[in-house]
């Protein structure tokens, strides 16, 4: 299972690519003034919305790499096992406008993205938890295997698992309430998974405008058309990073249905009520 590469920090479960040594000189890593953050949860859209940051940077005239080289220093936190170094390190050296990518929880990150100052921006994607749980579930064995492991977690009990806080980067709860604290903080922008897949080019658009870039609305609809799930599967597919062949799987709304049994969807939603209810974080779970 996926504990057998993971570790516990402070009550937060991460893999063992995250190290205590960098977890310690996090809150300094230095953020830049036009850095454009993703910070999120796994699974809830990361590499869609750094797919759309990075064609809009490059519509905007503001960079020249490609689609891979953007997520090659890959998450700010971990070592890929295809890198040799972790993200923050080759960050460092990396021009601007660089975008950086963690799913630390907010207390665990930079202070320049928990106490944004100046004009970094910073996107926050959010999924509704069952979706994301399932993603997470069929993702966890890629990563083993990726690594000649094998996962024999039961779907069953990893569901368990997922609202008893011992999952990835969980309990999934206090990361997305840690991050919701900065709502009303202009420098940041919370954009659903939900939403974007039913209206892409309003997403787009939104992205567009809180990037503080000027692009005309054949480019924006250019963007969006690329951005589609089959569009960028193709794209994601042919990639030679192994972690982004493993990024496009199903990217829709509701496959939860696939999963979860009538008791595990109960036992979802009582534990949603309990935890998310009433904190103005509302997932459409379709
Ligand atoms: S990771 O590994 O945590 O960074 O994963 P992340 O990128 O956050 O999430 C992966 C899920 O996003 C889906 N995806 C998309 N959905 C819709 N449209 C587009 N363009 C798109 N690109 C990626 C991807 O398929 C994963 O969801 P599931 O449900 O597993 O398919």
């Amino acid at each position: 299972s996926i504990e057998k590469i993971s570790w516990e920090y402070k009550g937060i479960t991460l893999l063992q690519n995250v190290t205590k040594e960098t977890l310690d000189v996090m809150p300094n890593f230095q953020i830049r003034d036009d850095d454009i953050v993703v910070a999120s949860f796994p699974k809830t859209g990361t590499n869609w919305l750094l797919d759309i940051i990075g064609k809009i940077l490059r519509a905007a005239g503001k960079t020249d790499s490609s689609t891979d080289s953007l997520i090659a220093p890959g998450l700010l936190e971990a070592k890929l096992p295809t890198a040799t170094q972790p993200g923050y390190v080759t960050l460092a050296d990396m021009p601007s406008p660089r975008l950086v990518v963690t799913h630390l929880p907010i207390q665990l990150a930079p202070n320049g993205i928990s106490k944004p100052q100046n004009k970094v921006k910073i996107l926050v994607p959010m999924r509704n938890p069952k979706d994301t749980a399932v993603s997470l579930f069929h993702f966890g064995k890629k990563i083993l295997e990726l690594m000649g492991m094998t996962d024999d977690v039961p779907w069953e009990e990893f569901a368990h698992n997922f609202t008893n806080g011992k999952v990835l980067y969980g309990p999934f709860e206090d990361h997305v309430l840690g991050w919701w604290q900065m709502r009303d903080d202009p420098h940041f922008l919370f954009l659903k998974y939900e939403d974007m897949k039913k209206d892409l080019l309003s997403a787009v658009k939104t992205i567009v405008a809180f990037l503080e870039f000027n692009l005309d609305e054949p480019t924006i609809k250019g963007i969006a058309e690329a951005s589609t799930f089959t569009n960028m599967k193709a794209d994601m597919d042919n990639s030679k990073l192994a972690e982004r062949q493993m990024i496009a799987r199903k990217g829709i709304i509701g496959d939860w249905k696939n999963m979860f049994t009538p008791d595990q969807s109960k036992a979802f939603d009582a534990w949603y009520e309990e935890k998310l209810a009433g904190t103005g974080i509302m997932f459409d779970f379709e």
